[in-house]
């Protein structure tokens, strides 16, 4: 403990009042993955930068597997002129990367502003089929967006703290500020190739305003900590329309395996309702132009470790769903990773 910084001495000692035996603690911050899991002493500020990335492929209805040919089977809701009558592009695979810069201050014991700034980028690559006849596959395509998503501000409010537990509630609003109708170039089961505007799940906003609330309650138990939290995000204002409204219960368990560093367990379950309102204009044979194909239910398991540095500390999480029940043909999560760095003064 001798070699530790001053500043190091003075950020630990807010976070962990009255756990002298406890100073270096990794534990103090939540999983990397976990949003607004704690707040903060009068006078700290925080500033916090994450790295997130989401695998997609591989489609599925509800639970059951889908091949491309079962998908090209199905029904195109968009009866337009000129367009076939079942399904003829197919998503195959989607990365999405997110950047979360945050900021925190406290301006008293009971009340902890949190800020955050979201930048996404999304690329997906497709198949496209002849659209009657022998269905042949004609080629593959990728499309691509990136830009500034979103901005959040919320207030964390201490409702209950004792040495070891602390409990806290969450409300703030979100602003997407991503553009909603982004073109893009497609090949069409005519095969040839047309600037679209791209399906709602390849947008990186909905131009909407979101109200956040959460509910978070941790307790530790020596080395060991446990967390618990509820939270939401319900679109309150949109365009002509927004992303699906979420529910999330999480549960995690964390140990320190050494002075500075801790190994996290969680499970995390998610709601997400279908999108809320249509877009005319994104109409194509393809199943991400149907605002009912969105959202469903998941389980899934996430490792991680955080790590406190001589300055701040990092963060790495890993998730892997276990079970997903999706509404409509979707392509399903892979996997999901968050690296990230705190900073506390
Ligand atoms: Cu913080």
């Amino acid at each position: 403990m001798e070699h530790k910084t001053k500043m190091h001495a003075a950020m630990e000692g807010h976070h962990e009042k009255g756990h002298e035996g406890n100073m270096h603690d990794a534990k103090m911050h939540a999983p990397i993955g976990a949003m607004g899991d704690h707040y903060h002493r009068k006078g700290e500020f925080m500033a916090s930068v994450r790295f997130m990335r989401m695998d997609m492929g591989k489609n599925a209805i509800g639970s059951r597997d889908l091949s491309d040919q079962e998908i090209i089977e199905l029904p195109n809701p968009f009866s337009m002129s000129g367009m076939p009558a079942k399904l003829s592009v197919v998503p195959e695979n989607m990365v999405m990367d997110m950047v979360m810069i945050g900021g925190m201050y406290a301006p008293s014991d009971n009340l902890t502003w949190m800020g955050m700034i979201m930048l996404k980028d999304k690329s997906m690559d497709l198949t496209t089929y002849k659209g009657m006849m022998n269905r042949d596959q004609l080629g593959k395509f990728s499309s691509g967006s990136s830009d500034l998503s979103n901005i959040a501000l919320s207030a964390l409010l201490r409702i209950q703290e004792t040495q070891t537990t602390r409990l806290h509630a969450q409300i703030g609003i979100e602003k997407s500020t991503g553009e909603n109708s982004k073109m893009g170039s497609v090949l069409t089961p005519m095969n040839d190739k047309k600037e679209m505007i791209m399906p709602y799940g390849m947008q990186i906003g909905d131009d909407s305003v979101s109200l956040l609330s959460a509910l978070t309650y941790t307790k530790t138990y020596n080395l060991w900590k446990i967390g618990y939290q509820v939270n939401s995000k319900r679109s309150i204002q949109k365009d002509t329309w927004s992303f699906g409204n979420k529910l999330e219960f999480n549960i995690w368990t964390q140990r320190d395996f050494s002075k500075v560093a801790a190994w996290s367990l969680r499970i995390k379950y998610q709601k997400t309702d279908p999108i809320d309102g249509r877009n005319v204009l994104i109409s194509a044979p393809v199943q991400t132009a149907n605002p009912r194909n969105y959202g469903g239910k998941d389980f899934s398991l996430g490792f991680g470790i955080n790590y406190n540095l001589r300055l701040g500390s990092v963060g790495l999480e890993f998730f892997k769903p276990i079970k997903q029940n999706l509404n409509g043909p979707q392509m399903k999560t892979n996997w999901t990773a968050q690296m990230g760095y705190h900073l506390s003064f």
